[in-house]
């Protein structure tokens, strides 16, 4: 049996009932085919699979906190350390009650390759709870995070593992969290990123993981012949990701027709209204039935239904496994061009193999979202140095790093027989890195 497939049934094995970690390992054993047969023995002896598929440690921890109504409540709380073999632990948290200790080891294992493809030194590593902010308070957002940080301070630094945003995780999160570990351990230092900026937090972090998105986007088709102008684009979520992705889609010359919640979906045929967008959902918290209300051009549509309208590039960038088999047969019925993902694993991994086999242009979001954990580990750079960068600044780093990845991306397939599969690129250049410095720190 080769040495992928071998391990490949050891993580099933001992990580049972966790779809969402054997999806990811599976995505990526099978693209580093190649670079293993070529040295199957060696790897084999070193045991480099096994120990890259199982994390450097798993924290688990009670979240006890008071609601507005008196009422004790419990939730769970977790941090994967995934592996830090090229820097600190780094990753978000996320909020959400479908969270569990198969989606934080997923979210983990793929931040190991995305955060070596940015090129900074950074680790793999994720967290959060099944904690739900919506609906709730201020104060009971505050309570939660309070007591989260209580248990989470004890295992984390700024040259440690430094946590971030991610689903449910935004401003309001990273400075409750601040605030707390400041308190419990009288430190003021980057333990965290996506802090406010009045303190320390990153200019240009908010739209970092969208507008990089797209400037990857951009140069994928420059270096295939054309353009984001005039295109016609489609954007699921209508989050962190989805916002600035639209933003930037939009300053780029495309047509962005479409975004999305977890109730519903839009059909913008005159473009979205990204000013009206922020205000429904960063300011006012609202369902896009708000944004469809106050929008004359906009349909609005129960359940999903995204990647039914015909486009050019879409953008998953909502959740995992929202993009699937069907999905993917309308858009190449459709005429899609190109498939990049803004969240972690939005297509399934037979969609991936559908569009993948109709020679759609599809990146991979280890890849193509690692503007958002790039500008963090520059927003960790910055807490270190003691400066604040322009706006400008950040942002011109940014560009050139998504730049810099699609290459690495592209030269990796190239280089190992598989030309324009984004996949084995992103997943080979990424673990070429990482396993170097695995081997030369020798068996831990
Ligand atoms: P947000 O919480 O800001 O937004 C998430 C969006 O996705 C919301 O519109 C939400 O709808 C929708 N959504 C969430 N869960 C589901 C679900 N189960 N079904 C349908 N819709 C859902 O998160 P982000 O924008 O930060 O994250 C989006 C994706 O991007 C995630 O996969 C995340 O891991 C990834 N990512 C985020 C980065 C960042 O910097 N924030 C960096 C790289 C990747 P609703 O409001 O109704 O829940
Ligand atoms: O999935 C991701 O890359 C993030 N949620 C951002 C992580 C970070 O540390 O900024």
């Amino acid at each position: 049996m080769a040495y992928v497939d071998e391990v490949y049934d050891r993580v099933v094995k001992q990580n049972p009932v966790q779809p969402e970690f054997h999806q990811a390992v599976k995505e990526v054993l099978e693209s580093l085919r190649p670079v293993i047969e070529r040295n199957e023995d060696h790897y084999r002896k070193e045991a480099l699979l096994e120990r890259l598929t199982t994390p450097d440690r798993q924290i688990m921890f009670r979240v006890s906190w008071v609601d507005d109504h008196g009422q004790v409540q419990v939730n769970n709380g977790y941090r994967v350390q995934f592996n830090d073999a090229i820097g600190p632990y780094k990753g978000g948290l996320r909020l959400h009650p479908t969270v569990n200790l198969g989606i934080i080891k997923f979210l983990g294992f793929e931040q190991i390759f995305k955060n070596s493809l940015t090129t900074l030194p950074i680790g793999g590593a994720k967290g959060g709870s099944d904690f739900d902010p919506k609906g709730k308070s201020d104060r009971e957002v505050m309570a939660f995070c309070q007591s989260f940080m209580t248990e989470l301070h004890k295992y984390i630094g700024a040259d440690i593992d430094v946590p971030a945003g991610d689903i449910g995780t935004g401003g309001r999160e990273i400075g409750y969290l601040y605030g707390q570990y400041k308190r419990l351990t009288n430190r003021y230092e980057g333990v965290l990123t996506g802090k406010g900026l009045s303190f320390g937090g990153s200019l240009a972090r908010t739209e970092a993981t969208g507008y990089g998105l797209l400037y990857l986007v951009e140069e994928l088709l420059k270096d295939h012949g054309t353009h984001l102008k005039n295109k016609t684009v489609t954007v699921s979520g209508s989050g962190n990701v989805a916002i600035y992705a639209i933003e930037k889609a939009q300053q780029l010359g495309a047509k962005v027709v479409t975004c999305s919640d977890s109730t519903g979906w839009v059909y913008d045929p005159a473009g979205i209204d990204v000013a009206l967008l922020k205000e429904v959902k960063e300011n006012r918290r609202q369902r896009l039935t708000e944004y469809a209300s106050q929008r004359e051009s906009a349909e609005y549509h129960e359940g999903r239904g995204v990647w039914s309208i015909k486009t050019d590039v879409a953008l998953p960038c909502a959740t995992q496994n929202e993009l699937n088999v069907e999905d993917a047969k309308q858009l190449v019925g459709n005429g899609v061009l190109a498939v990049c993902e803004g969240a972690n694993m939005p297509t399934t991994y037979e969609a991936t193999n559908y569009l993948k086999e109709h020679d759609i242009l599809f990146v991979p979001g280890k890849a193509s979202n690692a503007g958002g954990v790039a500008v963090s580990a520059l927003e960790m750079s910055q807490n270190s140095e003691r400066l604040s960068w322009s706006f400008a600044e950040v942002d011109t780093k940014l560009k050139d790093i998504m730049i810099n990845i699609y290459h690495s991306i592209d030269d990796a397939a190239k280089e190992y027989g598989h030309e324009g599969d984004y996949v084995i690129g992103a997943n080979i250049a990424g673990f070429l890195k990482v396993a170097d410095a695995m081997e030369a720190q020798g068996i831990v």
